[in-house]
């Protein structure tokens, strides 16, 4: 089979990307009007208007659910898993098909790198849609039972906007469920070219539905009586707020929330590896990932040394156009999320941390943040304890092992870790003492449908991939 990423798109191939001039709602199997207002999405990285695009209101949401239960009832519950499967493999051969062009506008919607987008993002999604279209006609095996739900409502954030929608539909639809999805304010355009992949695909009207809007779309969809399902993924503080509007109702709930992950390295560890595994655990997609390695725990005797090499390292990233395929460091997504950088990286100065950036050149226009790195911090910054979500490492140093799970979970979250070591014994007892979802050994941010990703304590519950991520959304799953 062709592999449709072998010609690195360049710069110029944005006009591979057809971007209308507005955009309504996907409602029903087709794109339809909303009876709100509107609002626009601009890249980040050069701050031009896309597009318009609809926001939906409670009832346009009412529509959309309405569509979904349609949908479930007459059609997609009743099909057998074999052929619901069909359309799921046609969803994810489109998407290769599409790849490029996929990548293009995430990364013109997003401010993610090209390579990135096209590397990582579009071949996992289509990973995901593969991995789950093969458990469609399976489902009597996968320890849940293959009673679905209903309608899932389905709320993600900016940061992987099309593969946040791949770990949400396709679990969601290989069970027999139907959805309505909310994309982030900032990032709906790959989620409107997704719903045209469901019409390419001639997925049943309804099955899928695209309700763009911010945050009052999202509390209008969890607090839908007719909605069965909510999954969410994003900040802590409105997983809170979600978690309390549905207490007392039936629906079922899965939360995939912040992080503030450890990335430990011991003085046995391949120091080149490491740093590498550094760079992409904190500077992969400018920070802006949830499992992301913002703290560096590294073994007191070889920090000098890791410290040097990093930022040696980090010098020869590059940061500028999304759309150039040398680019490491894209766009932040939004002037709000740069504030919050910004913000908190002058607290860490302010509370002594020591900061350090490359000289790097800063685009005039758009929304950029230097690859930054902050050593001499305590377990009381607060760049230390809060997620920052974007290129910033707090690095702190430990002598033993059980200092670094101390500092390690020293944290309200538990979503990752990492641990890098020569010593196989080393990195089962550390992964068994540390409180997070997933843990990397001698590697980082890496993802796998077949595997399953979520979090403890205030990281959230539910997991997403895997066998496991079946569970949330069939009636005899636990979540
Ligand atoms: P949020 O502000 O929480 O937004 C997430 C989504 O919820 C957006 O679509 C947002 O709409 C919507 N929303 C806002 N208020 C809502 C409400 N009251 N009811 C229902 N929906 C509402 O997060 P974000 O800034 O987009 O994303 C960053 C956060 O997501 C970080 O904390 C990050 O760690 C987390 N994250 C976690 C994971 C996993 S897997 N654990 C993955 C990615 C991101 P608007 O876009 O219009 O605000």
């Amino acid at each position: 089979m062709s592999n449709p990423f072998e010609y690195a798109p360049a710069p110029e191939s944005r006009s591979i990307v057809d971007i209308k001039a507005s955009y309504g709602l996907f409602i029903d199997g087709e794109f339809v009007d909303g009876n709100g207002t509107s609002f626009k999405t601009i890249s980040p990285s050069t701050e031009e208007v896309l597009a318009e695009v609809a926001e939906a209101d409670a009832g346009d949401v009412d529509r959309a659910v309405k569509a979904a239960r349609r949908a479930y009832t007459r059609v997609w519950s009743k099909m057998p898993g074999s052929e619901r499967a069909k359309y799921l493999y046609r969803i994810a051969r489109i998407i290769q098909e599409r790849g490029r062009e996929l990548a293009v506008l995430e990364s013109i919607d997003n401010g993610k790198p090209i390579k990135e987008t096209r590397d990582v993002d579009v071949p996992t999604v289509a990973a995901h849609f593969f991995y789950y279209a093969g458990w469609a006609d399976k489902l009597d095996y996968s320890g849940y039972g293959s009673t679905p739900l209903g309608v899932a409502g389905q709320v993600i954030p900016w940061n992987f906007p099309l593969l946040m929608l791949a770990w949400k539909i396709a679990p969601a639809l290989a069970c027999g469920n139907t959805v309505v999805l909310k994309p982030a304010e900032t990032t709906p355009l790959t989620a409107l070219l997704f719903a045209e992949i469901c019409q390419q695909a001639d997925l049943p009207a309804g099955v899928v539905n695209i309700v763009t809007g911010a945050g009052a779309t999202g509390q209008a969809i969890v607090e839908h009586p007719d909605v069965d399902k909510v999954a969410f993924t994003g900040s802590t503080g409105v997983g809170k707020a979600i978690a309390r509007a549905v207490a007392g109702t039936d629906k079922k709930v899965t939360l995939e929330l912040g992080g503030k992950a450890a990335n430990i390295v011991f003085d046995d560890a391949p120091i080149d590896q490491a740093v590498e595994g550094i760079v992409n655990g904190i500077f992969f997609n400018q920070g802006h990932v949830c499992c992301a390695g913002s703290r560096l725990l590294v073994q007191e005797s070889v920090a000098d040394e890791v410290l040097e090499r990093l930022k040696r390292r980090v010098s020869t990233l590059r940061l500028g156009d999304p759309l150039d395929k040398n680019t490491d460091i894209g766009a932040i997504n939004s002037a709000e999320q740069l504030a919050r950088i910004k913000e908190l990286s002058d607290i860490g100065e302010s509370e002594g941390a020591g900061r350090w950036s490359p000289a790097c050149e800063i685009p005039s226009q758009g929304f950029w943040f230097p690859p930054t790195i902050f050593t001499g911090v305590s377990q009381a910054h607060r760049i230390a304890r809060e997620e920052i979500f974007g290129p910033v490492l707090s690095v702190l140093t430990f002598r033993t092992p059980a200092e670094a799970v101390e500092k390690a979970n020293n944290t309200p979250y538990g979503l990752s870790a990492g641990i890098w070591t020569d010593k196989g014994s080393r990195i089962l007892k550390m992964a068994n003492s540390l409180r997070a979802g997933v843990v990397w050994a001698n590697t980082f941010n890496k993802f796998d449908p077949t595997s399953p990703f979520g979090g403890y304590k205030e990281s959230g519950y539910g997991r997403e991939g895997g066998r496991h991520g079946l569970a949330a959304y069939l009636k005899g799953g636990d979540a």
